[in-house]
């Protein structure tokens, strides 16, 4: 898999790439990910990448020349180009699945201001991570990165997916470590017992019973 972010933030990305999951990722060459600057692509002299909107109210809108030049350079026939902004399709765990099947994906990440809307003919999609607004795409664009490397394989053991909260729009059960007792807080009695089907049938009780506490929407779902 292979993943080209454009962004005019490049520097937001470096901590991002350079720890964890992401990282040993990387080290492994279970996945490619290029960060590019989307002023390198601007033949305006002095490199813009943004103007005025035409009509006026908005403040700076991201020009298409860079962007257009930059996918023109990076797309080949297995590309995916997503577009990164709060008016995209609601993201959800099983597109995370779905993307993380892509041989190449090409994540454009908006601009807080706006885009000039000709850049919308360039997406296969347009992603929201959620209903609230960021300064840009970037943040959501790394949210989209994690959510589908860690699904490719060798990236994590399939154990530690496959029992992932929203699998089956169910949220995760709770978990324990040592001490037994700590500050007076006591491990459940079943988990250190031994007894797999009565751990089983806990966690599966608890998972249905948070999400219905927490979650009762997920639960209409299944
Ligand atoms: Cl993808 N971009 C921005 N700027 N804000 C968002 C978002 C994306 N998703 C939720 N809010």
């Amino acid at each position: 898999m292979k993943i080209d972010i454009l962004t005019i933030f490049p520097k937001m990305f470096d901590g991002f790439l350079s720890e964890s999951i992401i990282k040993r990722a990387l080290e492994k060459n279970l996945v490619e990910i290029n960060v590019h600057d989307i002023r390198k692509y601007s033949t305006d002299k002095h490199k813009r990448v943004d103007d005025y909107g035409f009509g006026g109210g908005q403040g700076m809108v991201l020009m298409p020349q860079p962007i257009f030049d930059a996918v023109d350079d990076i797309k080949t026939m297995d590309s995916k180009v997503i577009l990164m902004t709060p008016q995209g399709k609601p993201y959800k765990q099983s597109k995370a699945y779905d993307l993380s099947k892509e041989k190449h994906l090409i994540l454009i990440c908006g601009h807080y201001e706006g885009f000039d809307e000709r850049i919308r003919t360039l997406a296969d999609m347009e992603i929201s991570i959620g209903d609230y607004v960021l300064t840009g795409g970037e943040l959501a664009s790394m949210v989209i990165t994690d959510s589908v490397v860690r699904l490719i394989d060798g990236v994590i053991t399939t154990d530690s997916h496959i029992k992932d909260s929203f699998n089956d729009n169910l949220l995760d059960y709770p978990v324990y470590t040592k001490p037994v007792n700590f500050r007076g807080m006591e491990v459940p009695e079943v988990l250190l017992s031994g007894h797999h089907k009565n751990i089983d049938e806990f966690r599966k009780n608890e998972s249905l019973k948070r999400t219905k506490e927490r979650r009762p929407d997920l639960l209409e779902k299944r």
